[in-house]
């Protein structure tokens, strides 16, 4: 039996979030809308992507986003098209993708919500044909309707997240997302244009047995996460690292595991965004059973300071992560 905040599989997405929206008697409809603009803009991006071998978008478009990290041509097509579709669908006053330095302003001062995006994560892997991902977060804004976006705007704790979700362009493209009522991901079928239910009421293992970590650090990480490497090893557990963040969490969100980026010698405060990283797929995590910490701290309860800031990133499987929790805090017992 489905519970009330899911549908039958094969439901298309257009009808599921219609659904949803006559569950909530005063929703004004205005986050379904932007709902329905990302996934349109994750169709043209998929197309795009499909393409990229033979329409000369791969490979570097010679800039450098705020990361520093050369922008590769498809990174640029998608942080266009996911800005264009959030600007004309109206519904966003602002935005913080990561490849934009500061707050994009949509020209929509009396749009209610804020949308923090990583266009396309792991796009360094486009080259070589493996997947890459969008991520998302929506929250409402905290500044008066009427007006410009602020900092305070985007600077908000994961917990104020209304949605967050991912989109997948793998073998299959999926559109995974939350409006914190359970998990449910769609899979998207090219030759009808529309997304369909899929995986309905997503639930991640209380445990498993993969675990994914850029092994190569190893000797910089913290001596309790390597601790948990070896405990791992031990337990002859599965090494499965795409470098897709959005691929490995998705494996993971589906078969069980844990996902580790820590901090190391070369990213001192861990290499993922907060923003629009970490707390999109913290949400996720949580309302799949799943968690999601710094190694301490749940990250969802982090305040930002910074839209770019960085976070060591640990989720997935609940016993996982706290089993690797329970090494890093072994390391900083007193003697
Ligand atoms: P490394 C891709 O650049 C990304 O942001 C994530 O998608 C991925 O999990 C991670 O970085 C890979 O980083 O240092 O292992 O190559």
């Amino acid at each position: 039996m489905l519970d009330r905040f899911t549908a039958p599989v094969g439901t298309t997405l257009d009808r599921f979030i219609a659904q949803k929206q006559e569950q909530f008697p005063y929703a004004t409809g205005e986050l379904s809308q932007l709902l329905r603009d990302i996934a349109l803009a994750s169709k043209i991006i998929n197309r795009e992507i499909n393409r990229a071998g033979l329409s000369g978008i791969e490979g570097a478009a010679g800039q450098e986003n705020v990361q520093g990290e050369s922008q590769q041509k498809l990174d640029v097509v998608a942080d266009v098209r996911f800005t264009r579709a959030l600007q004309k669908g109206g519904e966003t006053c602002g935005i913080v993708s990561e490849e934009c330095d500061n707050i994009i302003d949509t020209g929509n001062p009396h749009a209610k919500y804020i949308v923090a995006i990583d266009p396309l994560d792991g796009s360094s892997n486009i080259d070589v044909n493996v997947l890459v991902g969008t991520i998302f977060s929506i929250y409402r804004r905290k500044s008066p309707i009427g007006t410009p976006p602020t900092m305070q705007d985007m600077l908000q704790e994961g917990t104020e997240q209304v949605a967050a979700g991912y989109v997948l362009y793998g073998s299959s493209t999926m559109l995974v997302y939350s409006t914190g009522y359970g998990v449910n991901g769609f899979t998207y079928e090219p030759s009808l244009g529309e997304y369909f239910l899929s995986h309905p009421g997503m639930k991640i293992k209380d445990t498993g047995n993969i675990y994914s970590i850029n092994e190569g650090g190893y000797y910089s990480f913290p001596q309790g996460v390597r601790d948990y490497i070896d405990y791992c090893k031990e337990e002859e557990y599965s090494g499965r690292y795409i470098g897709s963040l959005v691929g490995d969490f998705h494996r993971n969100m589906l078969k069980g595991g844990i996902y580790i980026y820590p901090a190391t010698s070369k990213y001192q405060k861990g290499k993922l965004r907060l923003l629009y990283e970490c707390n999109a797929l913290s949400f996720l995590a949580e309302q799949a059973g799943g968690m999601a910490t710094d190694g301490s701290r749940r990250i969802l309860n982090i305040k930002p300071t910074e839209l770019h800031q960085r976070t060591p990133f640990f989720v997935g499987s609940p016993k996982m992560v706290q089993k690797a929790m329970d090494f890093l805090n072994e390391e900083e017992e007193p003697f």
